[in-house]
């Protein structure tokens, strides 16, 4: 089995960005499929340093070169990912929500459900409750997905489905949320209709909300 995974993993850690642009090619050239080059290789180098965070062998300048380091892999992989036949199965807002700066996940959620043919339209990060609500009134998606990777922002999902009730829209939309403290006791608990552990799970759920069968 090829290593190349292992390698990627590796150099995001140490925040290589052109190693991992290159290797992400050399894993395509190779015929590894994109989906196994960003699990494998992308999303496990990033536990890594989330790890590494932890332990205190890594701080926030060096995370952040290694979240470059990533975006440089997925600059490759975005196209391929999000490659579809399918005409668009419904528009998915998605946005990180209020004091929350972590975008990756949420990145990586909405490359994916782009991918499964959803129309996203990315709020970006540290979104209020109020552009959640605007963003609805305007596009009136299907769907939205709430990211939170931080236990003292989760509590902005929550608000952000009361504006939604209070603009009386809550009804029209269906709630997806996850990030890595969120659980499935605490999105029901705030009143979503469902939560995704990861970018792959997100699809399943966001096809599942929107009534799609999966499509192989
Ligand atoms: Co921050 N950070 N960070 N950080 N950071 C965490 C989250 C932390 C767990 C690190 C730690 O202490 N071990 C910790 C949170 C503790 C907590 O609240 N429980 C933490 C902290 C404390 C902070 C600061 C407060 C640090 C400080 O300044 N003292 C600060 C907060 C800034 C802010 O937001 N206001 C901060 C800052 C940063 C950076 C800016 C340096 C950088 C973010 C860069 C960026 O995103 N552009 C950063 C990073 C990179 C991390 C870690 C190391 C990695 C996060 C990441 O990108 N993971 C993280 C440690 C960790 O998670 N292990 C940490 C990879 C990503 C693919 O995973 O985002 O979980 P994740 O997404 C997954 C799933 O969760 C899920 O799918 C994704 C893919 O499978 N998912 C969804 C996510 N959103 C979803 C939405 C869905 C469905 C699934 O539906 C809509």
């Amino acid at each position: 089995m090829s290593d190349i995974p292992d390698h990627i993993a590796k150099k995001l850690y140490e925040g290589d960005k052109e190693k991992v642009t290159n290797l992400v090619q050399q894993a395509l050239s190779e015929g590894m499929t994109p989906g196994d080059i960003l699990n494998k290789g992308l999303i496990a180098g990033m536990d890594r340093v989330g790890q590494g965070f932890k332990d205190g062998e890594l701080f926030v300048p060096e995370v952040l070169i290694a979240a470059r380091a990533m975006q440089g892999g997925m600059d490759v992989l975005r196209p391929l990912l999000t490659e579809s036949d399918n005409p668009s199965i419904g528009k998915y807002v998605i946005g990180t929500v209020k004091g929350d700066l972590h975008d990756i996940g949420k990145n990586l959620v909405k490359m994916m459900v782009e991918g499964a043919g959803f129309e996203v339209i990315d709020l970006g990060a540290d979104v209020s409750p109020e552009a959640f609500v605007d963003a609805v009134r305007q596009h009136r998606p299907k769907i939205i997905g709430m990211s939170a990777l931080l236990t003292t922002t989760m509590v902005q999902m929550k608000v952000t489905i009361e504006a939604l009730e209070r603009a009386e829209l809550r009804g029209s939309v269906k709630i997806m949320v996850g990030g890595a403290p969120m659980t499935s006791d605490y999105a029901k608990k705030i009143g979503a209709d469902a939560y995704a552990p990861d970018a792959a799970a997100a699809v399943d759920v966001a096809r599942s909300l929107a009534g799609v069968n999966r499509k192989e």
